[in-house]
């Protein structure tokens, strides 16, 4: 039984979500997902989410292909998260290219390429273009 993990905000959720997660469970038997804290988003980003935290894991726990989801609070707990949920591999997209390879002693570490032309910030931007 081969456990995947990978973390993300998924705010305005998309098909560069389900790709991504799609391909995460292609890779083992099981797939865990950490869905960032709004508080999380907030420190990192500047900014809350569109979607609040249970919203957003309301959304990726309905997903077909996703096993587990839990809160990942801070960035500092990676290590252990992937610890108490004994995950195998790691996955994340290429913008974290190289990031979390200090993990490699723990787990499998694996960066998949992100899907091209899609992302949050850019249906927001389309979104408030064209408010009048
Ligand atoms: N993603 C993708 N293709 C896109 C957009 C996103 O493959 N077009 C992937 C990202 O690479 C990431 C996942 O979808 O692996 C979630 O993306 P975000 O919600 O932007 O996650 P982020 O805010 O980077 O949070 O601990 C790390 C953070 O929690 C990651």
């Amino acid at each position: 039984m081969k456990r995947v993990i990978t973390f993300g905000t998924f705010d305005v959720f998309h098909v560069g979500h389900v790709r991504i997660l799609e391909r995460a469970r292609e890779l083992g038997d099981c797939l865990i997902v950490g869905v960032s804290s709004d508080a999380l988003n907030f420190s990192k980003k500047g900014r809350t989410p569109i979607y609040s935290q249970e919203d957003r894991k309301k959304i990726i726990s309905s997903l077909q292909f996703v096993d587990e989801v839990f809160f990942e609070e801070s960035l500092e707990l990676k290590g252990d998260y992937i610890e108490q949920f004994k995950a195998d591999v790691l996955v994340m997209g290429d913008d974290w290219q190289g990031k979390f390879d200090n993990f490699r002693s723990q787990c499998e570490v694996v960066y998949l390429p992100r899907t091209p032309s899609i992302s949050t910030t850019e249906i927001i931007e389309v979104v408030r273009s064209t408010e009048r």
